[in-house]
């Protein structure tokens, strides 16, 4: 990959609106260390060169790609410390604070279930072949917060594609990391693990539909969901499970974790949707991360337009 690890760089000098002061500011950090072991800070600075390129490089792409959805980015600094990952605890900063057990490399993702290529493949070998994308998508979790985010990834549907799913095959199940080891908290029953998400073949096959593994060109901070996650960018956060190992091809409908937990809270479908409340609160508006207003709540989280008719026919009051 081209991208920086994300360690290499202090995360709070990564904005958008990083310029050339910023970019100075960055490099003379280096020599205040703050929280970094030294060998990390020799480290840095030895390739303090290489990421200053990287860093216009990356500045000038992110100009371009905020201009197509027209829309502010959240910074990397938002993007990085405010998540949820049941995993790592189940306050907003605890990913951050918690995730450096998870060891995203090696990886491994298994192919399982109605399909051609059932297997265990490394990592580099799944995502090699794929096209790699910057793409601007809107993140939109059932708690009523918001981001614009620069992800990097593929389509989801090269990897069905490449698959080949038998007839019989309508979903698409995956499922998360289960490691007492890299996930210690794992040991408690906030949820049953490991983490479970699912699609309907056609809503995965949509080419909105993303795997990613970087974010502000960048590889995916563990926080994020190391080394590989889902994006469903019409859907609530919850569909976007991190840090896969296994994606299985099945006649039946998956049954996602949060509709297993909290069923009259949470369904399958999980189309952000302005017209059908959560049963403890509002979904009608939302607070985009960093203003203080709160916006209104697009249908389908703004993506409407490509995506409404996967559901034309159904009631999407019963299919929440
Ligand atoms: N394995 C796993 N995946 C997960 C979660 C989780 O707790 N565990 N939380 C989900 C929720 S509710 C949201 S809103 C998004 C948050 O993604 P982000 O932290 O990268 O913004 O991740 C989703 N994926
Ligand atoms: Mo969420």
């Amino acid at each position: 990959m081209l991208i920086k690890r994300s360690e290499d760089i202090p995360s709070s000098d990564i904005t958008p609106e990083s310029t050339y002061l910023n970019r100075r500011k960055f490099i003379a950090g280096f020599g205040l260390g703050g929280a970094l072991g030294s060998s990390m800070i020799r480290s840095q600075f030895d390739s303090a060169k290489v990421l200053e390129d990287e860093f216009s490089r990356t500045q000038k792409d992110w100009s371009r790609v905020r201009s197509d959805l027209d829309e502010e980015l959240n910074s990397y600094e938002d993007v990085t410390t405010y998540n949820n990952f049941y995993e790592f605890g189940t306050g907003k900063d605890d990913p951050a604070k918690n995730s450096h057990t998870l060891k995203p490399h090696p990886w491994n993702i298994e192919v399982d279930g109605l399909c051609a290529k059932r297997g265990t493949y490394g990592l580099e070998e799944f995502i090699k072949p794929r096209n790699m994308e910057d793409r601007v998508y809107r993140l939109r979790c059932v708690e009523a917060w918001s981001m614009v985010i620069p992800w990097y990834g593929f389509s989801l549907k090269e990897v069905i594609d490449w698959a080949e799913p038998l007839g019989s095959a309508r979903y698409i199940e995956f499922t998360s990391l289960y490691n007492l080891e890299q996930m210690p908290m794992q040991r408690s029953f906030v949820l049953e693990w490991p983490y479970v998400e699912g699609l309907r073949l056609d809503e995965a096959r949509h080419p909105l539909t993303i795997l990613v593994t970087g974010v502000y060109g960048r590889e995916l901070p563990n926080q994020n969901g190391a080394p590989l996650r889902l994006i469903v960018p019409w859907k609530y956060g919850f569909k976007g499970i991190k840090s896969i190992v296994k994606i299985r091809f099945t006649e039946t409908q998956p049954l996602n974790t949060w509709q297993q937990s909290t069923p009259r809270e949470y369904g399958f479908y999980a189309n952000v949707n302005p017209g059908v409340d959560h049963p403890r609160w509002s979904q009608a508006r939302e607070r985009r991360l960093g203003e203080l207003r709160k916006r209104p709540t697009l249908m389908f989280n703004g993506y409407g337009e490509q995506v409404a008719n996967l559901y034309s026919g159904m009631d999407l009051r019963l299919n929440f």
